[in-house]
């Protein structure tokens, strides 16, 4: 059921970014930028900003520009974790990544044009909201995956390979890495639903948090996971030295500790009622996911 929901998301929001790009002139880039962010992909960060807009009764139309810049963020981030300097992945989304299938300049290319793209999607005139959400919205876009986020994570990542980090440490570089984009996906709606900077802040600390359960998720598939269900090589993380919660404390203690992180967000939409039952069950889906 949230299957299948997730997957006719997926295809909505791979649809909207194809015709964004076909609509644009033409360049050497367009098929690597497609073969990264298009078919393929859970693109649940969409599903996300999608199931946070029921809160408020949203129109998922006026979220898509939303999700398109998070999915064209996210597959950049993947784009470049991939090449040979960061993590050195061959196999991604069940193909083979983008600097194997079109070289590693080109991957570079791909990857940062996808970046700039996003912008051009929250700064468009079709993007049916106030210019002053568009601003407030850039920014914390540039900051979730800026320094202070998804590239500031990715180097302490790289940082704490083979070395002993503390418990917090790690969180800390897991919110970064994964969690705020998350963050993002959460406070842009709030923004979107006209929200005052008390509860947008709130919305930001429950996207984070949801960003670190998922990154905990993707801990426990690369033990427990299957390469043919996730699409990507699994049991590297030890191999590679990483830092993760499951390489200083083991499985059992991160699982736990998964739960009551999980518990924790779930009392926070107690509040919404019905309207948070698509969310609540993305939640549950993104701990117990084998994929
Ligand atoms: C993009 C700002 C920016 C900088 C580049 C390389 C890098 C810096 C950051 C890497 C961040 C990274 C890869 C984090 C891991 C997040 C994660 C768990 C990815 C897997 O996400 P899924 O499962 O992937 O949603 P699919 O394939 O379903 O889209």
């Amino acid at each position: 059921m949230l299957k299948n929901k997730l997957k006719l998301n997926a295809k909505k929001i791979d649809i909207f970014i194809k015709k964004y790009i076909d609509k644009q002139k033409k360049s050497l880039l367009v098929n690597p930028m497609k073969y990264g962010v298009l078919s393929g992909g859970k693109k649940i960060r969409s599903s996300l900003i999608l199931s946070m807009g029921k809160l408020y009764d949203i129109n998922p139309n006026k979220l898509l520009n939303i999700c398109g810049a998070v999915e064209c963020i996210h597959s950049y981030s993947l784009i470049h974790d991939d090449l040979p300097c960061m993590d050195d992945d061959k196999l991604r989304r069940g193909k083979i990544t983008t600097h194997i299938k079109f070289g590693e300049a080109t991957a570079v290319l791909a990857g940062n044009s996808l970046l700039t793209l996003a912008f051009e999607m929250i700064s468009d005139r079709k993007f049916n909201t106030k210019q002053v959400h568009k601003l407030e919205i850039s920014k914390k876009l540039a900051e979730c995956s800026g320094h202070t986020g998804i590239a500031g994570g990715q180097a302490l990542d790289l940082e704490f390979e083979n070395k002993k980090k503390k418990f917090n440490e790690i969180i800390n570089m897991q919110k970064k890495k994964t969690g705020k984009l998350f963050s993002f996906c959460c406070f842009a709606v709030g923004i979107v639903a006209g929200k005052k900077k008390l509860e947008t802040n709130k919305l930001s600390k429950l996207g984070e948090d949801i960003g670190l359960l998922f990154q905990l998720a993707d801990d426990f598939l690369d033990i427990k996971g299957n390469s043919k269900l996730t699409g990507k090589i699994v049991k590297k993380d030890k191999k590679k030295g990483k830092s993760t919660i499951i390489n200083l404390h083991g499985y059992d203690f991160t699982y736990n500790y998964a739960i009551k992180l999980k518990k924790n967000i779930l009392r926070k939409l107690k509040k919404h009622g019905s309207k948070a039952n698509d969310l609540i069950n993305l939640i549950n889906f993104i701990l117990e996911r084998k994929y």
